[in-house]
C-alpha cells in the first residue's frame, strides 16, 4: 500500500472547518487505501511561544478530535511528533542541506513572522518548513495530505529529497502533495478573499468545531455573500457564496451542480439557513465524542504510545540509513 503521512498543529485548541475540510478528513478516507501516518505536531507549535500546561492539554484535545472525526488506531498509525526523536534529529541535517535563501522564500514564514514583529520571530519558526520536510521523509511517505497553504512546503520537501538522493545516494521517496481542489482552501466566513485560519480570521469568519453549535448555526448564516441573488459555483466572481457551496457538498456528498439547482430561484438566506444546519448537524456529534476520548485520558494516551512505537519503528530505520550516507561513523 502506498503510504500517505500528515500533521496538524496542537496550537488552537478546537480544530477549524478548514483544518477538518482541507486535511483532516482526506486523513480519515485515506487511511482505508493507504499505510497511514498521521502525528499531532507539538514540535511544530513550540515556533510561536506556548504555554506549557496548555501545550499538554491542547496536545490530547488534538489527538481525542483526529479521532473523533474518525481515525481508526487499528487502520493508521497515530501518534505525537515529541515521541518520535528522529524527526528533530533528520531536520537537522536537511538544515544543513538547505540555503539560506531558499528557506527565506517560504511564504508562511514571511506572513507569520511579520505578524509577531520580525525581531521577535523565532529562528524555529524560520526551520519549521525543514522540520516538515524531516516529517514526510522518514516515513519515506508517496503522498501527503494537506490544504493548499502546505504546497510550497511540500515542494521544499521534493527539492530537498532529490537533493540529498542526489549527492549521497538514493534514501528517500519523492513525495506528492494530496490537495483536494474543492476543500483544499476553505475562506474565511467574513472575508472570502482569506483562508480561514486561527490566527488571520475574525471570530465571526472562524468556525471553531468544537464552539457551542448555535453560536456556529449563527456564524454560518451571517457568512458574507455578494450583492447579486443567484446561487451559482464561480469562485472568482461569487468567493462567498462558492466557499459555502464547496463546505455544503462535502458535508453533505450532494454535488455543486445538485445544490445549484435546488437553491434556483431562492435567496441566499435558503442556502444559509440549512447550512447552518448541516455544520451544527456534523459538529454536534463530533464535539460529544471528542469529549468521550477526552474523559478517558488513559486509554488516549495508549493509543498514542502505541501509534508512537510504531513510528519510530519505521523513522529510525530511515534516520540510520540517512546518517550512514551523511558518513556519520556508525556507532559501536
Ligand atoms: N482554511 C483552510 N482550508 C483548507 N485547509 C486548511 N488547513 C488550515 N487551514 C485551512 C490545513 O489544516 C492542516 C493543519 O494545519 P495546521 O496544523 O497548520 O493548523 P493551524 O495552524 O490550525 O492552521 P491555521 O489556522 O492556518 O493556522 P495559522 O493561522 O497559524 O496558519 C494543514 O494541512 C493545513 O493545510
Amino acid at each position: 500500500r502506498p503510504r500517505v503521512l500528515s500533521g496538524i498543529q496542537p496550537t488552537a485548541g478546537s480544530f477549524h472547518l478548514g483544518n477538518y475540510l482541507g486535511a483532516v478528513r482526506q486523513w480519515v478516507a485515506l487511511q482505508e487505501s493507504h499505510d497511514a501516518f498521521y502525528m499531532v505536531v507539538d514540535l511544530h507549535a513550540i515556533t510561536i511561544p506556548q504555554d506549557p500546561k496548555e501545550l499538554t492539554a491542547n496536545t490530547r484535545l488534538a489527538a481525542a478530535q483526529l479521532l473523533a472525526a474518525g481515525l481508526d488506531p487499528e487502520r493508521c498509525t497515530l501518534f505525537v511528533q515529541s515521541h518520535v526523536p528522529e524527526h528533530a534529529q533528520l531536520a537537522w541535517v536537511m538544515n544543513c542541506l538547505t540555503g539560506f535563501g531558499e528557506a527565506s522564500r517560504m511564504t508562511q514564514f514571511k506572513d507569520k513572522s511579520a505578524k509577531q514583529g520580525a525581531d521577535r520571530a523565532s529562528v524555529g519558526l524560520f526551520t519549521y518548513p525543514i522540520l516538515q520536510v524531516a516529517d514526510i521523509l522518514l516515513y519515506q511517505a508517496d503522498e501527503v495530505p494537506v490544504g493548499e497553504d502546505q504546497r510550497q512546503h511540500i515542494e521544499l520537501t521534493r527539492d530537498l529529497a532529490e537533493r540529498f538522493n542526489g549527492r549521497f545516494g538514493e534514501t528517500f521517496t519523492i513525495p506528492k502533495p494530496h490537495i483536494l481542489r474543492e476543500t483544499g482552501k476553505i475562506y474565511d466566513l467574513q472575508d472570502p478573499s482569506i483562508k480561514m485560519s486561527k490566527s488571520a480570521s475574525t471570530p465571526k469568519g472562524l468556525i471553531n468545531l468544537l464552539d457551542d453549535p448555535k453560536a456556529t448555526a449563527k456564524k454560518v448564516r451571517s457568512a458574507v455573500t455578494d450583492t447579486d441573488t443567484v446561487v451559482r459555483y464561480d469562485p472568482q466572481e461569487k468567493p462567498g457564496v462558492s466557499n459555502l457551496l464547496g463546505i455544503y457538498s462535502t458535508l453533505t456528498g450532494k454535488s455543486v451542480p445538485e445544490l445549484e439547482q435546488a437553491y434556483e430561484g431562492k435567496l441566499y438566506g435558503a442556502l444559509k439557513t440549512d447550512l447552518a444546519e448541516v455544520v451544527v448537524d456534523f459538529v454536534t456529534p463530533f464535539r460529544d465524542r471528542t469529549q468521550q476520548y477526552l474523559d478517558d485520558p488513559e486509554t488516549l494516551d495508549s493509543i498514542l504510545a502505541k501509534g508512537a512505537e510504531k513510528a519510530r519503528a519505521v523513522a529510525a530505520e530511515t534516520l540510520s540509513q540517512a546518517y550512514q550516507q551523511v558518513g556519520f561513523l556508525p556507532a559501536k
